[in-house]
C-alpha cells in the first residue's frame, strides 16, 4: 500500500494525508511520535499523517514551514551524534491563531486520531482533587463560548461537539504525557466538561463520548531536552541542513499503547511501539522509576549547584538517593510488567541519566513540579505510610522540591532552582513567606493547601517529616540532608527486619 498525498516537498517526497491531529508541537512529539509515524508511513503507508496543533506559541510552526515541515532529530549518545530528518508531518497551525481551522480538523471524518502532548500542565485539572479545575480561567471561558476554545480540555470538547454535528463519526483520542493512567484521566476530565455544559448539549455529547469515542492509555518514553544553538550548528556541520528547530534526544525510546482504536491506526508497531493490556503497569514502572526518581535528582541536583541531570547523578551521595528511593520507595508500589527486569531497567535508568552529551537540564525537570510530583508521589508515600513505614525518600524529594521553588525567606536556592517555572509559585512563595520553618511550610503547602493531593495531606508524620528535611537543606545543604534521609531510612529498614526475625 502506497502513501497517499496532498502534495510533493521540495526534497520530492511525498506529503502524506492527515489522517491524525496532534495537539502540542513540542521537541517531545517531534522526537517520539512522530518519528514512530513516520516509520509505520513508510512500512505501510496509509493516510495517517500528522496535522501538528501548537496551542499558543507560533515559533516551531513559522520554523517548520519556512522549512518544508522538515527538522532533524539528532540522537546523541556519548559515543556521537545521528540524526534523521521524519516526514510524518502534513500541515501545521496554531489553535489561537486558527481556532475554526482546529475545530473543523477535529470534525473531519478524515481525523480518525487525536493525539495528545500537552504536558502534565494542560489538563487543567486540579492537583488537589485529580478533577477538572473549574476555577482554571480558560476552562471558565471554554465553557461559556463554543468557539476559539484556550484550554486542551474545552478544545477537545468543543471539536467533538462539532463532529457529533457533522456525523458523528468515532474517533480515538490517544493521550502521550505522563499522567498516570492517561486515557482513562482525559477521558474523565472530558466527561466532566461535558456535562457541565447545559443538558440540551451534554446529554447526547455524553452519549456519543459512550458510542464512538475511544481513550486508549499509553506509556510513552524518551528523554528529549530543550534544543539550543549547539544542536543548530551540529546539525549544520552534519547535514548542511540550517535547521532552526532541531531536536535532540536520547537513543532509549519507547512506546507502550492500549490497543483500542475507534477508526484505525497506523502500524506503529513497524516504529518499535508495543501493544499491550498492561500499559497500566508500564506506565507505573516508568512514572515512578523513571519519573519519580528524576524529579529527586533534578532538585538535589539544582541544590548542589548541578545545572544537568548527569551532573547530579555523578555526585555520589545523590546517585546513592537516586538509588534508595527507586529500590526502596517506588519499586514496592509497582507491579512490574511481564518480561521486564527490574535491575536490568534500572541499570539502563542510570545509564540514560549520565548521557552527558544531551545536557538535560535540571530546570526542565524540576519545571512544573507541583502537577508532576502529584502524580509521582501520593500512592508510593502512602502504601509505605499506611505498612508502617516512613519512605524518607520521598519525603526529600518533596522537601528539595520546596527548597527550590519556596525558599524559606533570606534563602537562595540558585540559579537551576530559579529557573524552574512552576504553576504554583505564586501560591508557594507567598506561604514560604509567611513561614517560619520547614514544618510550617509543609503543613501549609501539602496540609492546608493540598499540594500533593487530599489524601496524603492527612498524614501528618510525612509533612513533619517533609518540613525537618527542608530545615536540614536550608541549615546544612543537600549533602547533609541526602544523608539523613538515608540513615532515617537504614534504621527503618533495620529495624523492619529485626521485628520480622524475632
Ligand atoms: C521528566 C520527563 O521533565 C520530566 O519531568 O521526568 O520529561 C522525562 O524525561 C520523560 O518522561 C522521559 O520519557
Amino acid at each position: 500500500m502506497g502513501t497517499s498525498s496532498t502534495g510533493i516537498r521540495a526534497d520530492g517526497a511525498a506529503v502524506p494525508n492527515p489522517g491524525i491531529l496532534h495537539l502540542g508541537l513540542g521537541n517531545f512529539h517531534r522526537a517520539h511520535q512522530a518519528v514512530y509515524t513516520d516509520r509505520a508511513l513508510q512500512a505501510a503507508g496509509g493516510d495517517w499523517g500528522i496535522l501538528g496543533v501548537s496551542p499558543r506559541s507560533s515559533t516551531v510552526v513559522d520554523a517548520l514551514r519556512a522549512q518544508d515541515l522538515r527538522y532533524t532529530v539528532v540522537e546523541v549518545s556519548p559515543e556521537g551524534a545521528e540524526f534523521q530528518v521524519p516526514g510524518a508531518l502534513s500541515e501545521v497551525f496554531v489553535a489561537r491563531q486558527e481556532p475554526e481551522r482546529l475545530l473543523d480538523a477535529l470534525a473531519a471524518p478524515a481525523t480518525r486520531i487525536v493525539t495528545l502532548t500537552v504536558t502534565e500542565n494542560g489538563y487543567t485539572y486540579s492537583p488537589s482533587t485529580g478533577r477538572l479545575d473549574t476555577t482554571d480561567a480558560g476552562i471558565r471561558h471554554d465553557l461559556t463560548t463554543t468557539t476559539a476554545p484556550h484550554s486542551t480540555i474545552g478544545r477537545l470538547v468543543r471539536g467533538l461537539q462539532r463532529r457529533l454535528s457533522a456525523g458523528g463519526a468515532p474517533l480515538t483520542v490517544l493521550s502521550c504525557d505522563n499522567l498516570a493512567e492517561n486515557g482513562r484521566h482525559t477521558a474523565e476530565l472530558v466527561r466532566e466538561f461535558a456535562s457541565l455544559l447545559p443538558a440540551t448539549e451534554s446529554d447526547d455529547l455524553l452519549a456519543y463520548l459512550d458510542a464512538a469515542v475511544t481513550f486508549p492509555s499509553s506509556m510513552v518514553d524518551r528523554i528529549v531536552p530543550a534544543t539550543t544553538d549547539h544542536y543548530r550548528s551540529l546539525v549544520l556541520e552534519a547535514t548542511g541542513f540550517a535547521d532552526a528547530v532541531p531536536v535532540p534526544a536520547e537513543p532509549f525510546t519507547q512506546w507502550v499503547i492500549e490497543d483500542d482504536f475507534a477508526a484505525g491506526r497506523p502500524q506503529w508497531e513497524a516504529g518499535g511501539a508495543v501493544f499491550s493490556h498492561e500499559v497500566g503497569a508500564y506506565e507505573q514502572l516508568k512514572m515512578r522509576l523513571l519519573n519519580g526518581t528524576h524529579s529527586l535528582l533534578a532538585y538535589l541536583g539544582a541544590l548542589s549547584g548541578a545545572s544537568t541531570i548527569p551532573a547530579s547523578r555523578a555526585q555520589d551521595f545523590i546517585a546513592d538517593a537516586a538509588h534508595a528511593v527507586l529500590r526502596d520507595e517506588y519499586l514496592p508500589s509497582v507491579s512490574v510488567p511481564s518480561g521486564v527486569d527490574v535491575d536490568v531497567y534500572e541499570a539502563q535508568l542510570f545509564v540514560r541519566w549520565s548521557n552527558s552529551a544531551l545536557g538535560h537540564k535540571t530546570s526542565q525537570v524540576g519545571s512544573d513540579g507541583s502537577v508532576k510530583l502529584r502524580q509521582r508521589i501520593p500512592e508510593p508515600a502512602m502504601q509505605l505510610l499506611d505498612a508502617g513505614r516512613m519512605p524518607h525518600h520521598l519525603a526529600l524529594t518533596v522537601a528539595a522540591y520546596l527548597t527550590c521553588v519556596a525558599p524559606l525567606k533570606g534563602f537562595d536556592p540558585g540559579q537551576d532552582a530559579a529557573l524552574m517555572a512552576d504553576p504554583a509559585r505564586e501560591l508557594l512563595r507567598s506561604l514560604a513567606d509567611a513561614s517560619a520553618s520547614g514544618r510550617q511550610l509543609a503543613t501549609r503547602a501539602l496540609g492546608e493547601h493540598h499540594l500533593l493531593g487530599h489524601e496524603l495531606a492527612g498524614y501528618g508524620a510525612f509533612l513533619d517529616r517533609v518540613g525537618d528535611l527542608v530545615d536540614v537543606l536550608h541549615a546544612d545543604g543537600p549533602r547533609a540532608a541526602a544523608r539523613d534521609a538515608a540513615a532515617a531510612s537504614r534504621a527503618a529498614l533495620s529495624t523492619t527486619v529485626s521485628e520480622r526475625i524475632s
